[in-house]
């Protein structure tokens, strides 16, 4: 039997050769598609433009660098290479100005590139600017909590900010390492047990930016995404309304009415906060007074539709690997009365 190898090497011409080539080449086409949406090269805030531009000078010294070392090299492979008869070429040894500047040239890119890129990391790491939006992040197997403690908000996996306003993260974990990632808007940051990291950023368009965590944290790390909703600042003082809102109330002998008493009744409660709810104040998983605005639930996974709620609270884990919902024994019309009730809490 012939192996693929050895074919390459019979039958050189065109249509082979292209056979081997195409999956390569639309490879590399189809990593060239546009609407990437968590690129770096993107930016949308200050901070990730800053990267951005660190990136691209880097980028034009390394290119600088490689010209100069390979056409060196093309350039002494091909002047001194062995012609039959020809001398040896000159010997050099111990050249000192060549050795003092070979070692100076690149010690000097070497500052070029380090004093962006230190002035870059204290930037981002330095205290808020006064004024900025303080907003708690929490990162859990595998989901990610954002808190605002002076608006008294608490949500899940989708961070709402205000355009153009400063935003101080206060990053924590409840459990293991987890690093938040939202290309276009920041850096990376890991969340680890013990200690407050913190990011700061301001966004500059409005839109949704996606985002996941980037420190592999256990079996449904894929699964834990995020997306960050940059609002005007009318959607945002909007949001924040709905949000600190009086919870809305089911009409008597609703659908949603039945949900909440099944809700309250359940092991929901063992786990979950409900402002709706009085006796669900724990806080084991996300908080979901406001579940019903959320456009996806289960860490940025599925749609938050009737279809996604009601099989995620059935059987979360069938849904997603080792989420730490259990599977839940719910009737039929207990499980349409708690999908209900939890799509009209917006
Ligand atoms: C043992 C604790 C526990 C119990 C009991 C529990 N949940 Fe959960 N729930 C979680 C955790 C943890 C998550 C986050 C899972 C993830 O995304 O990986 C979650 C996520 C959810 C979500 C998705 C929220 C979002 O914004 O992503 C909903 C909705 C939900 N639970 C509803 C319920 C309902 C309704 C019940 C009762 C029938 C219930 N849960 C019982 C722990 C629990
Ligand atoms: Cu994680």
């Amino acid at each position: 039997m012939r192996d693929s190898a050895t074919v390459i090497f019979e039958a050189p011409d065109a249509v082979s050769r292209l056979r081997y080539w195409l999956p390569v080449l639309v490879l590399g086409i189809l990593a060239c598609a546009g609407d990437y949406q968590q690129s770096t090269l993107h930016p949308a805030s200050d901070f990730a433009g800053r990267l951005d531009h660190l990136f691209r000078g880097i980028f034009w010294w390394a290119l600088g660098v490689f010209v100069l070392v390979e056409g060196a090299l093309l350039v002494a492979i091909i002047r001194f290479r062995r012609r039959p008869g020809g001398d040896q070429p000159r010997q050099v040894h111990g050249h000192t100005a060549l050795e003092i500047g070979w070692t100076i040239a690149p010690a000097l890119i070497l500052v070029f590139i380090a004093v962006p890129t230190i002035r870059a990391i204290f930037a981002s790491t330095g205290a808020a600017t006064p004024g900025a939006l303080r907003v708690e992040v929490v990162g859990h197997q595998w989901w990610w909590e954002f808190r605002y403690p002076e608006l008294g908000i608490t949500t899940a996996n989708e961070l709402h900010v205000p355009v153009s306003r400063p935003v101080a993260l206060e990053m924590q974990t409840a459990d293991v390492i987890h690093s938040f990632w939202v290309p276009r808007l920041a850096g990376k940051r890991d969340v680890i047990a013990g200690r407050v990291n913190r990011l700061a950023f301001t966004a500059d368009s409005v839109g949704t930016f996606l985002g996941q965590c980037a420190e592999y944290c256990g079996e449904s790390h894929a699964n834990m995404r995020m997306r960050v909703m940059v609002d005007t600042d009318s959607g945002f003082a909007a949001w924040v309304d709905r949000q600190t809102a009086e919870p809305p109330s089911p009409d008597s002998g609703s659908l949603a009415f039945q949900g909440r008493d099944v809700f309250g009744r359940s092991a929901c409660i063992g786990c979950h906060m409900l402002d709706g709810v009085p006796v669900a104040r724990a806080q084991v998983g996300p908080n979901l007074s406001r579940v019903g605005g959320r456009a996806t639930i289960a860490g940025g996974l599925f749609p938050n539709d009737t279809e996604h709620l009601r099989r995620w609270i059935a059987n979360a884990p069938a849904m997603k690997p080792g989420a730490l919902m259990p599977q839940m024994d719910l009737a039929a019309e207990d499980l349409d009365a708690i999908v209900a009730y939890l799509q009209s809490m917006k």
